[in-house]
């Protein structure tokens, strides 16, 4: 009898395990708008596994961030006033992802954590 309860305990913390493991991958998108002041927000964390996106839209025709270049994927985006532009994130292993306007003066990352 105590064994049949260790099997149906063991049973049941393998289904809560599981259960949270296909709930913790979610999918995001995560709005960011070039400014006068750069990337805002310039450092956005992640989870590992999850769906990012990052949506960026040039908000302000006084900046240099017309256009956003990932250092890790080597893609390169224009920033058109107001046209959001989506940007998927790579997120299979950790680190972090870079990318900066073509001058490499305004910056912005995204921590895969
Ligand atoms: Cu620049």
């Amino acid at each position: 009898m105590k064994l049949r309860h260790t099997i149906l305990a063991a049973f049941a913390l393998i289904a809560v395990l599981a259960t949270g493991c296909a709930s913790s991958n979610t999918s995001r998108e995560i709005a960011v708008s070039a400014t006068a002041n750069g990337f805002e927000p310039a450092v956005i964390d992640v989870k590992q596994g999850d769906t990012v996106v990052l949506v960026l839209t040039r908000t302000e025709e006084a900046t240099c961030a017309t256009e956003a270049h990932f250092e890790e994927t080597g893609r390169k985006v224009d920033l058109a006033l107001n046209e959001p532009q989506r940007v998927e994130i790579p997120t299979a292993s950790k680190g972090t992802i870079h990318y900066a306007c073509a001058m490499n003066m305004w910056k912005g990352e995204v921590r895969v954590n």
